[in-house]
């Protein structure tokens, strides 16, 4: 029997009681899922930062190190992080909780969801090791930021002081994507980008994030216990398109459940963010300033629709 979209109230059960029946049309992806680079070829040059470098008192070590991150955010939007410090046993504790998390029966997971409201956290038995990762990232997020206000030529404090990073709004998502019987027809996860300065991913040794490269999907293969680091729409802003925020996907396969978990930090809700003025002094504006609440509410409406929400904050190229 083929199943209807209104038949489904979670893809994990579906997917758990109906083995290899077909997917309803509804989840049918117009998108070309097929369409990949030459995957071996361009997933071996997706950049590779080593933090430890980038942290290094060595000041030789350190420039070249964010050169290399410039680099990686203007050519790529995205690169792996290597001996970023967090333990391995941290990640594997995340991991097994965020599985723990989706092993709920439904009406006790429910009591955890959302009211539709994203400013309305949505909270967990694993606040313990979700708050200690957490915490863990936005260190390194920090000293990040730092490295790529200094590879744009700002001060190193210049974007993390002007955008309250200090009290920024940041989120964790914890995805599941069970085994689909026809990986070739529905996505995990439509192209999007994502909001805020910088989004790191973790995922358990299951493959399927893609990245856009020079208008081509790219399979990404971490390197283990890598953080997996992409530029969001706030840096690509703040950048005066620099740095462009990099539109990326998720695919199926038919044999395991995938589990991917992605911290997002950014500005505070009430600052506005537009391009850094110093870089005003040479180039023209390319979007309008805009408070992060507000951005958010926009790309949360139109996040996985065509077109990307930055557009709608793009000056026109005749202004
Ligand atoms: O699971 C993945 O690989 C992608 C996750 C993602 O892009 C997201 O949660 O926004």
């Amino acid at each position: 029997m083929v199943s209807t979209s209104s038949d489904i109230s979670s893809i994990k059960a579906f997917a758990e009681s109906n083995g290899a029946s077909p997917i309803p049309s509804n989840y049918h992806s117009f998108a070309d899922i097929n369409d990949v680079a030459d995957a071996d070829g361009l997933a071996a040059s997706i950049p590779v930062i080593d933090f430890s470098f980038l942290t290094s008192d060595d000041p030789q070590i350190h420039t070249k190190t964010v050169d290399e991150l410039g680099k990686a955010c203007a050519e790529w939007g995205f690169f792996m992080l290597i001996n970023h410090g967090i333990s391995e046993s941290l990640m594997e504790e995340l991991m097994k909780k965020s599985r723990e998390f989706h092993d709920l029966p439904m009406e006790e997971k429910k009591e955890f969801c959302d009211n539709g409201d994203p400013f309305s956290p949505i909270r967990h038995g694993y606040r313990e090791v979700a708050f200690e990762y957490c915490e863990k990232i936005t260190v390194i997020a920090r000293k990040l930021m730092q490295g790529i206000s200094k590879s744009l030529g700002l001060e190193s404090s210049s974007i993390i002081d002007s955008s309250g990073f200090d009290s920024g709004l940041h989120f964790m998502l914890v995805n599941l994507y069970p085994p689909c019987p026809q990986p070739n027809l529905a996505l995990g996860l439509p192209s999007h980008s994502d909001v805020g300065f910088l989004a790191f991913l973790i995922q358990n040794e299951i493959g399927g994030l893609q990245v856009k490269h020079e208008g081509k999907w790219v399979n990404v293969n971490p390197i283990p216990n890598c953080l997996v680091v992409n530029i969001g729409d706030q840096l690509e802003v703040v950048s005066n398109g620099s740095y462009a925020s990099v539109l990326h996907r998720a695919i199926l396969n038919n044999k395991d459940t995938r589990i991917s978990v992605v911290v997002l930090n950014g500005p505070a809700q009430d600052k506005e963010i537009g391009p850094a003025p110093k870089l005003l002094e040479k180039e023209k504006s390319l979007f309008k300033s805009i408070k992060y609440r507000d951005y958010f509410q926009v790309q949360q409406k139109s996040r996985f629709s065509e077109g990307r929400p930055l557009d709608q904050i793009r000056n026109s190229a005749l202004q």
